[in-house]
């Protein structure tokens, strides 16, 4: 697929960062992990899934006799939230904080796992007054507070599955979610606070809950004290109920492959896909993948995954992989930007952060912000930070080892989606090598390959598609109501084969990078070019923060490189002469064949929830047609904007 040349760039990155022998003589896992799931995958699972607490134990790893739909840890039965809270109070660990959370206008809460597990049986004694019943979808709308973890346990309690949404999505991107699921409960607060104000919530259930005939009662969290509109036998507030309900709650225990829950991601077309996850599988994914990738101390660490909760890498990192491995984490309500740009190492700071993991965008918009913002901090408690999201290019990666990690703890880049639950591809702390910008290896347990268009494997130093060719514990299960969809999107281009929609390229050592969609690959004169390394060799000019790079239509050559480009704040706003500079750049670092027909200097780039950038609607600016659906962006205004700013030369 990938025409080779196009990737010399990447493959020219020589650097490598060896982990430190302190690092690595204390690290969780060794590399005897690789050899030890390559002896035997399934056995090597099933010790894994001994992590969790089983009411009844299973009786067989993996049932993949109806595949691609697959039965893990079949006759064990669990209850999630009890894995993720009461067995540690059992164990003596009520009194360990679960969640330092710090919301946007300063306002702090101390969690500790005892607190959190009366919290979550309230919230289920109260969801159950409700009529909610194990298998139910319950939709929750928060902004991120401690109440959307509680909501989501107990959820999780009940056996009712949740579908968390972004709290930024319109309306209709809510109405859409609750009717393709069939929610009958909707959890939300009357507002969050976002970049130092009150963002209104509640006004959005409602305007969605007018399409929504089948939802019958909206919790309400008081959280930022903004006037509401009220549907009394329908509306129903959370101090009121679940704050005065009972701590007490027994929990049933579920078979391992009970759904918990459905989170939409976008599809390349059609309506989103409702991801499912169900219990034993994906909590033996994401408990056993935060401790081995992050080298989880629980007893010492303070663990930050930067991330919207509505984000699945929320679900697995801040959530059910934390909560299971008694971890303690920073929750933070707001942006990195409010109401200073100093806030993340602040926070670092004050709560003595062990563990940092964010996405790309946002070391991105650190660089473009500048590093002097964080020599005001010391960030000495850092011991090791992660990525996750995007490719994250050789320059932010180079950026946050140095301004972030001051060159002395290891960078994970995980590579992993909504659809494989928890981490797939990525450096293991201790022992592997650290390239900028590779993810890597499978982790141990995880079999990938790279493939060309026949799947076949190909030779080191090649592109191709991305595939993982056996079945992993927290593999999504189904689409919500569209087996034949999953069949499709995920089990049809090579059958038998897990394909991941991503472009990857083994390079000499055979280690693995990730180039980006399949479908952001541009032919440009018949040359295949990743939208990724052309991003990256923008990034890699000091002028630049950010680059977004899409393949717009041309008449001479196919195909024509267009690139939406942030500059960094001392750069000024970009003159004809950086735009020539950067084409310059570009040609030098990858060749002419690269060189962007067209650069345009923007203030945003048009986002997910998640930081991804979202190119098509780019593609729609390059080709100068109206632009499509917004729903999913983070910020759905950012295209008016960068609209308006083309327009006026900007
Ligand atoms: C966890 C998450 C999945 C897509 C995935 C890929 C991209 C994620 C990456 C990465 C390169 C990384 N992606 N991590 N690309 N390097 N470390 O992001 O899930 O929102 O479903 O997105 O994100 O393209 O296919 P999700």
């Amino acid at each position: 697929m990938q025409h080779p040349a196009a990737f010399e760039n990447l493959s020219r990155e020589d650097r490598r960062f060896a982990p430190t022998e302190e690092f690595a003589e204390a690290a969780n896992v060794t590399a005897a992990a690789y050899a030890e799931a390559s002896a035997d995958n399934l056995a090597f699972w099933a010790k894994q899934a001994e992590r969790l607490t089983w009411a009844e134990p299973f009786t067989q790893t993996l049932d993949w006799s109806t595949a691609p739909f697959a039965k893990w840890f079949v006759g064990g039965t669990l209850n999630v939230a009890v894995n993720c809270l009461d067995r540690h109070v059992a164990a003596g660990l009520g009194d360990r904080v679960a969640y330092y959370f710090e919301g946007e206008p300063g306002d702090t809460r101390v969690i500790t796992y005892s607190q959190l597990t009366d919290s979550v049986c309230q919230a289920a004694n109260v969801l159950t007054s409700l009529g909610v019943k194990a298998g139910d979808r319950v939709a929750i709308y928060m902004p991120m507070i401690p109440e959307t973890v509680i909501a989501m346990l107990a959820c999780a309690r009940l056996g009712a599955i949740h579908t968390v949404v972004f709290g930024g999505f319109s309306a209709d991107a809510l109405k859409t979610r609750i009717l393709d699921c069939d929610a009958t409960v909707v959890i939300t607060a009357d507002g969050g606070f976002r970049k130092g104000s009150v963002s209104p919530m509640k006004p959005t259930v409602d305007a969605a809950l007018l399409g929504c005939p089948a939802v019958r009662s909206v919790l309400v969290v008081n959280r930022a004290g903004n006037d509401v509109d009220w549907m009394p036998g329908r509306d129903v507030w959370w101090h009121e109920s679940v704050e005065a309900a009972s701590p007490v709650h027994a929990a049933e225990a579920f078979d391992s492959e009970h759904p918990l829950y459905v989170m939409y991601t976008s599809g390349t077309t059609g309506n989103p896909k409702g991801i499912l996850h169900t219990s034993g599988g994906y909590l033996t994914g994401c408990s056993f993948t935060q401790w081995e990738v992050f080298d989880l101390k629980p007893e010492t660490d303070v663990y930050w995954t930067a991330a919207d909760i509505g984000w699945v890498t929320g679900h697995s990192y801040i959530v059910y992989g934390p909560l299971s491995n008694a971890t303690t984490s920073v929750l933070y309500e707001g942006t990195p930007d409010s109401p200073h740009q100093g806030r993340w190492w602040e926070i670092v700071d004050k709560y003595q952060v062990t563990t940092l993991y964010c996405a790309p965008t946002a070391i991105r918009a650190f660089m473009k912000w500048g590093h002097e913002t964080l020599a005001n901090y010391s960030l000495e408690s850092l011991r090791l930070i992660g990525s996750v999201g995007e490719p994250i290019n050789p320059e932010a990666y180079m950026w946050y080892r140095e301004h972030v990690g001051h060159n002395r703890v290891p960078v994970v880049d995980t590579w992993w989606q909504t659809e494989t639950g928890s981490i797939m591809i990525s450096p293991l702390p201790g022992v592997t090598h650290g390239k900028p910008g590779a993810a890597m290896k499978a982790l141990p347990g995880i079999v990938a390959d790279v493939v060309d268009d026949d799947g076949v494997s190909v030779p080191n130093g090649t592109g191709g598609y991305l595939v993982i060719t056996e079945p992993w514990p927290s593999m999504l299960r189904t689409i919500w109501g569209d087996d034949q969809r999953y069949v499709e999107t995920y089990w049809s281009k090579f059958p038998g084969t897990y394909f991941a929609g991503d472009g990857a390229k083994r390079d000499d050592d055979g280690d693995i990078w990730l180039l980006g969609r399949v479908d952001d690959v541009m032919n440009v004169s018949g040359h295949r070019l990743s939208t990724t390394e052309i991003e990256s060799a923008l990034v890699s000019n000091p002028k630049v923060a950010e680059a977004a790079v899409v393949g717009a239509a041309d008449a001479l050559t196919g195909q024509a490189v267009v690139a939406f480009v942030i500059l960094r704040s001392e750069a000024g706003d970009g003159g004809p002469h950086v735009v020539h500079e950067l084409r310059m750049h570009v040609a030098n670092q990858i060749g002419k064949i690269a060189q962007p027909r067209q650069i345009m200097i923007v203030a945003e780039l048009p986002k997910t929830r998640s930081g991804k950038i979202m190119r098509r609607l780019l593609r729609d600016v390059a080709e100068n047609r109206p632009v499509g659906d917004v729903t999913t962006l983070a910020d759905t205004s950012v295209m008016t904007t960068i609209a308006a700013g083309i327009s006026t030369g900007m």
